[in-house]
């Protein structure tokens, strides 16, 4: 065994491998779940960009809060929402983190500071904004995050929220998950800059890229500029290059790729095989050990699945509970 050449230790390399598969399993197996007609609803996967939700994720708490987008899977599971509620959620039944009542693109759980996934592009940059004047005012430190992808970064909420952000100097972060896509339009067609970095600095914004398939560089990245948030430094803009594995929605033919362009990613961007060969090759953590991790997680998610198929679908009095939030 070599030194740690990481700046985290086993236990929290660990800790990532397991969320990182989970999120990965739990995509994989909506996959196939949705492709049966088991699932209501629409359905967009986070597979392939596990490694920007917990590299950035992992470095906050639950007083941390986050907005996420309608491909919010990976957001919910990275910031501790439970991963059997989600799927009852997503199954549409009793029990699910909404009751069933929201589905995939409403999952929220704000005692974790998940503030919600969102049907709507570019709606969660203002609800950041909010959570971060909030915390500004609390003054413990706490930050927020946006998610958005690179689709979305083009809607005026999302722009007018980096000026707010700058003007009132927030302790938020905006993330932009750089997929390539929008639907079936290419980023390089959509968005008028190359560099996010150069459209946060039009807002007097720090912005950073990332290579969003890099755990260690998405972490690296979202920790400096976290916790300069937390210290009052202010505002920034993280883009994390990342990629998809399934296509837009479920369902979706995926005409648009390039030939040989889903194998490509799969066999070279994939984000944790990247993450295992640098952590087995370093000496820290042995295959067999992320090979157990792998079946727990199997187990797990087998056990998500079988709870939501048996649980009850809310009944028509359901319909009229939950509209409200008391405070
Ligand atoms: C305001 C608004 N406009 C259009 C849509 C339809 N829509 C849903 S997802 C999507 C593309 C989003 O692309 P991107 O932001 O890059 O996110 P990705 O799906 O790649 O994660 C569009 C146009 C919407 N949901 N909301
Ligand atoms: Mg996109």
């Amino acid at each position: 065994m070599t030194g740690n050449p990481f700046p985290l230790g086993k236990p929290e390399l660990l800790e990532a491998y397991r969320k990182m598969r989970t999120i990965r399993e739990f995509e994989e197996r909506l996959h196939v779940d949705f492709g049966r007609g088991d699932i209501p609803g629409f359905v967009h996967l986070y597979a392939g960009e596990e490694a920007a939700g917990i590299g950035i994720i992992s470095h906050l708490g639950d007083g941390d809060r986050i907005a996420s987008t309608h491909r919010g899977h990976g957001h919910c599971i990275a910031k501790g929402v439970d991963p059997v509620a989600m799927m009852k959620e997503i199954y549409g039944k009793r029990g699910g983190s909404c009751e069933g009542k929201g589905g995939s693109m409403h999952i929220a759980d704000v005692s974790k500071g998940m503030m919600g996934a969102n049907g709507i592009l570019g709606a969660g940059a203002p609800l950041a904004c909010g959570a971060a004047l909030a915390a500004k005012y609390r003054k413990k430190g706490e930050v927020a995050i946006s998610f958005v992808g690179d689709g979305a970064s083009n809607q005026g909420t999302f722009l007018e929220s980096l000026n707010l952000a700058a003007v009132w100097n927030l302790p938020v972060i905006f993330v932009v998950e750089n997929n390539g896509y929008a639907e079936s339009t290419s980023r390089d067609y959509g968005v008028a800059v190359d560099s996010y970095v150069d459209r946060a600095a039009g807002f007097g914004l720090p912005g950073v890229t990332v290579d969003g398939t890099d755990f260690f560089a998405v972490h690296e990245a979202a920790g400096e500029i976290i916790r300069r948030a937390r210290s009052g430094g202010g505002p920034a803009l993280l883009e994390c290059k990342m990629v998809r594995f399934f296509g837009h929605f479920e369902g979706d033919a995926q005409t648009y790729r390039g030939s040989g362009e889903l194998d490509d990613i799969r066999a070279n961007q994939d984000c944790l095989r990247k993450f295992a060969a640098a952590v087995t090759s370093a000496g820290v953590i042995t295959a067999g050990e992320l090979t157990a991790i792998d079946h727990q997680v199997l187990g797990l998610i087998e056990h998500a699945v079988v709870q939501a198929k048996a649980a009850p679908l809310p009944t028509a009095a359901d319909l009229t509970t939950d509209v409200y939030v008391s405070y």
